[in-house]
């Protein structure tokens, strides 16, 4: 049995007020959801404050990226152990708005995804196709692509600390999410991708996120499908009413 997974990615959104008052509000409203792994990731800015507030909760904490080196002359780079150190959990590495506007690519996904579990912390893997890449028939040489790149080097035994999150990038803030059917597909081709590359064990075992416009009157139907193992929401996730919603439905 694999865990369900929900977490809320609040991009650029909240001042440090504004974060702990939605994680206040959203403790109550989930501390029944016990089988569900709970996930928000704030800016970098309120991630000592939401910690705080989040301690003794059934919430984790994640932040929205990394970088790869330790520490050194690296202005403006927050590294691993140092999110580790303010109470995070996860973090999520290589979102296409990263890729699409930092110059983020599988490489630098892949240095980040190694440095992040090697300071102690569940990486959330973000792949997903463009429109184009679809309407050409890319899509599963896209995501192979990425998830090769992404996860190249990784011992088996690793990968108990990744999450990967399908998140087609037509469906990202758009209000258009992938039909059931679509998420599906992909994440089973994601599965089987695993076995290819790692073994079936650690295939069975990982947690496969649909990304995209999830919202409550969705979730469902995502959620049922067998591949689908939780959501990557963004902004429903904002509000502690529709991201309750979505991760106690997940329970
Ligand atoms: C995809 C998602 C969260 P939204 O980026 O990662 O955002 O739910 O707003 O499409």
């Amino acid at each position: 049995m694999r865990t369900p997974v929900i977490a809320g990615n609040w991009k650029l959104f909240k001042t440090i007020g504004e974060a702990t008052g939605m994680v206040n509000d959203l403790k109550p409203l989930v501390a029944a959801a016990k089988g569900t792994e709970i996930v928000v990731a704030p800016p970098f800015t309120a991630l000592s404050r939401v910690a705080d507030a989040l301690a003794g909760s059934n919430v984790h904490l994640a932040a929205q990226d990394c970088y790869w080196e330790e520490e050194g002359a690296f202005t403006g780079e927050v590294a691993p152990k140092m999110l580790k150190d303010v109470g995070c959990s996860h973090v999520i590495i290589g979102h296409s708005e990263r890729r699409q506007y930092f110059g983020e690519t599988d490489a630098t996904v892949n240095k980040k995804v190694k440095a992040a579990i090697n300071a102690g912390l569940t990486a959330i893997v973000c792949v997903g196709e463009t429109l184009a890449e679809r309407e050409a028939n890319k899509t599963f040489a896209v995501i192979e692509s990425q998830v090769r790149g992404g996860l190249e080097g990784l011992p088996p035994e690793a990968l108990s600390k990744v999450i990967i999150a399908y998140e087609p990038v037509w469906a990202i803030g758009t209000g258009k999410t992938a039909s059931d059917a679509q998420a599906q597909e992909v994440h089973a081709f994601i599965r089987n991708l695993m076995a290819r590359c790692f073994d079936q064990g650690s295939a069975d075992g990982m947690r496969i996120l649909y990304g995209g416009s999830v919202k409550p009157d969705n979730v469902k139907g995502l959620m049922t499908q067998p591949d689908i193992d939780g959501a990557l929401v963004g902004g429903a996730s904002l509000k502690a009413e529709s991201f309750a919603a979505i991760a106690n439905f997940a329970e």
